[in-house]
């Protein structure tokens, strides 16, 4: 038998980065900063060493939440460049390499199930469901290692709603666009594709799940999503599904991809929880990327005031 270690393992703790080239700063030194709505184009044509160019493109428009926490989100150069998508490779530094030939365009959305009215959305009807809002959010990966992101999107529950989901709906389950031929390092990622995820009705209609297409002001860059993902702030980062193509609403738990992978260790519910521990190590605390300090890991991430009451009763150790 082969003994291989756990993917998700591969990276317990954060290693420091590296200290990558800032694309704005030579931008700016080039003269060519502001380049505005054609700077993902440009942006995209230019590569510096170190690091990867991103093609997004500016989203306008953008009202401000007041679901952001009011701490320094992370450079942008973090958050494209330490990434979990396993369908680009296993090692961090693997998405922002991999995915960059990703094809995001065209791209729809189908969302079914036990709903009223079954429709398929494409990304421009996705762009114009609501004002775009800017929410900056902590993000919590099991590895213990955390960022805050200047997330743009909206809540799930607003698409929700236009399809008028059934009285038999109580969970949504989530799939991933999944390509071998355009996703060749899926074959050593050790789980199964297309990743899959899952929430239970009432916490995907909870105001803070989003249905994220951008971050820092662009589109989702490939590496983080594009061109369109979930977010759940007081969730380990693995149920933040990437790229999704469909959204099923459903009567049964739906399975999911890491527990699947490992039912004791990754649960359904995947609260961030101090107190309740992975298998293999401690979750009592994190480091926050850009940091040497480890912070102590807060209850459902420090969301514990808007969403506890989804958990009333609930022994959060059994269902971890
Ligand atoms: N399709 C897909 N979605 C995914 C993953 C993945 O491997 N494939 N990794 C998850 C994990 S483990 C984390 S921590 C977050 C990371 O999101 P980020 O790279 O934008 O920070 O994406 C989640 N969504
Ligand atoms: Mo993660």
């Amino acid at each position: 038998m082969l003994i291989r270690p756990k993917p998700d393992l591969t990276y317990a703790d954060i290693t420091p980065r590296s200290v990558y080239f800032n694309r704005r700063e030579v931008l700016r030194a080039m003269g060519i900063a502001g380049v505005g709505l054609a700077g993902g184009k440009i942006l995209s044509s230019l590569a510096f060493p170190g690091q990867t160019a991103l093609a997004t493109s500016k989203l306008s428009g953008l009202v401000k939440s007041p679901f952001s926490t009011t701490e320094k989100p992370n450079s942008i150069e973090d958050v494209t460049h330490y990434n979990n998508y396993y369908e680009f490779g296993t090692d961090k530094s693997d998405p922002a390499k991999k995915s960059q030939n990703f094809r995001t365009s065209p791209w729809s959305v189908s969302v079914e199930g036990e709903v009223a009215k079954p429709r398929k959305f494409s990304m421009d009807e996705i762009l114009k469901l609501a004002p775009l809002e800017e929410r900056i959010y902590r993000h919590r990966c099991v590895e213990r290692w955390s960022i805050v992101v200047p997330w743009i999107g909206f809540s799930l529950s607003t698409l929700a709603k236009l399809v008028e989901p059934t009285s038999k709906a109580q969970y949504v389950a989530f799939q991933t666009f999944f390509d071998p031929t355009q996703m060749p390092e899926a074959k050593y990622g050790g789980i199964d594709f297309p990743y899959v995820e899952g929430l239970r009705l009432d916490e995907a209609m909870h105001p803070l799940t989003m249905l994220c297409v951008g971050m820092y002001g662009e589109t989702l860059p490939n590496q983080d999503g594009a061109p369109v993902r979930i977010v759940v702030p007081w969730k380990y980062g693995y149920k933040s599904i990437k790229s999704i193509v469909k959204i099923r609403f459903q009567q049964k738990e739906p399975p999911t991809t890491w527990n699947r992978y490992s039912s004791e260790e990754y649960g359904f519910y995947s609260n961030v929880n101090p107190a309740v521990d992975h298998p293999r190590w401690s979750q009592a605390t994190e480091r926050r990327l850009g940091e040497i300090f480890r912070r102590n890991t807060l209850l459902f991430n420090g969301y514990g005031d808007q969403v506890a009451s989804l958990y009333n009763g609930m022994d959060l150790k059994k269902y971890h």
